[in-house]
C-alpha cells in the first residue's frame, strides 16, 4: 500500500519546478493566481493542512494558530526571517517551524551593497536623467555623491548576512566595524579585519553608513529607536535590508526630512507594502532610495527557498529532524 501524501498548503505561487517537485512529493495545494491568502483562506488552510507553506505576507499570528487542527504538524516558512510566524505560540502547540537560512546570503549581501551604493552615488537620480531627456551634458560640479572608500561601515548584526557584506565592503575599501549580540570568533574577526562594539551606541555614532542586517524579533524591534538614530552623524547614511521594524522608521522620516541624516536606502518597511507618504515625498526628492523588498529576489535564491522547504518538508515527513528547525534560542 502506498503511503498518503501530505497536505501541503502553499500560501504563495513558487517558482515552476519548486511547484512541480512539490507535486511529485506531496498532495501540494499550489496558488496559481498568486494573490494573498485572505484570513478567511489561511483559517480553512490550518484547519486541513498537514504542512502549511507561508511567506512573509502572512500572518500567522497566535490566533490564527488557535484555529489550527490537530493535524497541522509543520509551518515550513518560505523565507528566512520568521517574524510573519508567533512561533512560541506554535512550539507551543507542537508544531515544528522551518526557514530558509544560508540559500539568500550572497543576493542579500549584493542588494545591500548595492543600496549603499546607490544612495552614496545618486544612482537612482542619475539614471532618471537621460530618460526624462534632462541631460545637458557633463559638468565637474554637478550629480556629485560621495566616495565609499575608506568610509566606516557599521554593520548591526553580523550573522550569514553580515558577515558577506563584510566581504563585500572589504573590497570596497570600507571599514568594518559591527556590533553583534556575540562576538563573532577571532578568526572570523580577523578574515573580515573587522572592529567589534559591545556598545551599540557608540559605534552608529562613529559610523559614515549603517546597515541593518540582524533578525527582527522581540528585541531587536526598534532597535534603530528615535535616542540611538539620533546619535548617528549628520553625513552618515543608513541601509536596511532586514526587517521594516528594526528602524523607528517615523523617527528616521523626520530626520531625512530635518537633514539631520545624509540618506537612506531601504528595501524593507514597517508597513510593508504601504508606504508612508511622508517617506514617499523624500523618495520623489531623491533623499532616501526605495527597493520593494527584493533583497532575495533573484530566480537561482528563490529556487534555492523551495528547494529547502522541500527538503525540510520531506526529512519531516519522514519523522526526522528537519535541518532547519527554527528553535527558540533563535528568538
Ligand atoms: C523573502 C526575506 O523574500 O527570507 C526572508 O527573510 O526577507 C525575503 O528575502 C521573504 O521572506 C519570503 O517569504
Amino acid at each position: 500500500m502506498t503511503k498518503k501524501k501530505p497536505l501541503v498548503v502553499v500560501t504563495r505561487k513558487l517558482p515552476d519546478v519548486v511547484e512541480t517537485r512539490m507535486r511529485e512529493l506531496f498532495d501540494a495545494r499550489l496558488n496559481v493566481t498568486d494573490k494573498p491568502m485572505e484570513r478567511a483562506a489561511l483559517v480553512e488552510a490550518m484547519q486541513t493542512a498537514d504542512v502549511l507553506v507561508p511567506t512573509v505576507t502572512d500572518n500567522i499570528d497566535a490566533g490564527l494558530l488557535g484555529q489550527a487542527g490537530p493535524q497541522l504538524k509543520l509551518i515550513a516558512n518560505f523565507g528566512n526571517g520568521v517574524d510573519n510566524i508567533d512561533v512560541q505560540t506554535a512550539l507551543s502547540r507542537g508544531i515544528t517551524v522551518t526557514n530558509t537560512p544560508g540559500v539568500l546570503t550572497e543576493d542579500t549581501a549584493d542588494m545591500t551593497m548595492a543600496l549603499i551604493l546607490a544612495v552614496s552615488r545618486r544612482i537612482p537620480e542619475g539614471a532618471l536623467v537621460i530618460p526624462n531627456e534632462q541631460w545637458e551634458g557633463w559638468s565637474p560640479t554637478w550629480m556629485l555623491g560621495h566616495r565609499i572608500t575608506g568610509k566606516r561601515l557599521g554593520i548591526v548584526g553580523m550573522g550569514r548576512i553580515g558577515q558577506a557584506l563584510a566581504r563585500r565592503a572589504r573590497a570596497f575599501g570600507l571599514q568594518v566595524h559591527y556590533h553583534n549580540r556575540r562576538r563573532v570568533s577571532p578568526a572570523i574577526e580577523e578574515q573580515l579585519e573587522a572592529t567589534y562594539w559591545d556598545s551599540l551606541d557608540q559605534m552608529l555614532a562613529r559610523m559614515d553608513i549603517v546597515s541593518v542586517n540582524c533578525p527582527h524579533t522581540p528585541a531587536t524591534y526598534h532597535l534603530l529607536s528615535s535616542r540611538r538614530l539620533k546619535l548617528l552623524k549628520k553625513d552618515a547614511i543608513i541601509v536596511n535590508t532586514a526587517r521594516g521594524d528594526i528602524i523607528d522608521e517615523t523617527a528616521l522620516v523626520r530626520m531625512l526630512e530635518a537633514n539631520e541624516i545624509a540618506g537612506a536606502g531601504l528595501d524593507v518597511f514597517q508597513h510593508e507594502p504601504a508606504i508612508s507618504p511622508r517617506l514617499l515625498k523624500l523618495v520623489k526628492a531623491h533623499r532616501a532610495v526605495v527597493l520593494p523588498h527584493m533583497g532575495s529576489a533573484t530566480i537561482e535564491g528563490r529556487i534555492d527557498m523551495g528547494e529547502k522547504v522541500i527538503v525540510n518538508i520531506k526529512t519531516f515527513m519522514d519523522g526526522h529532524r528537519p535541518p532547519d528547525r527554527v528553535l527558540p534560542s533563535m528568538l
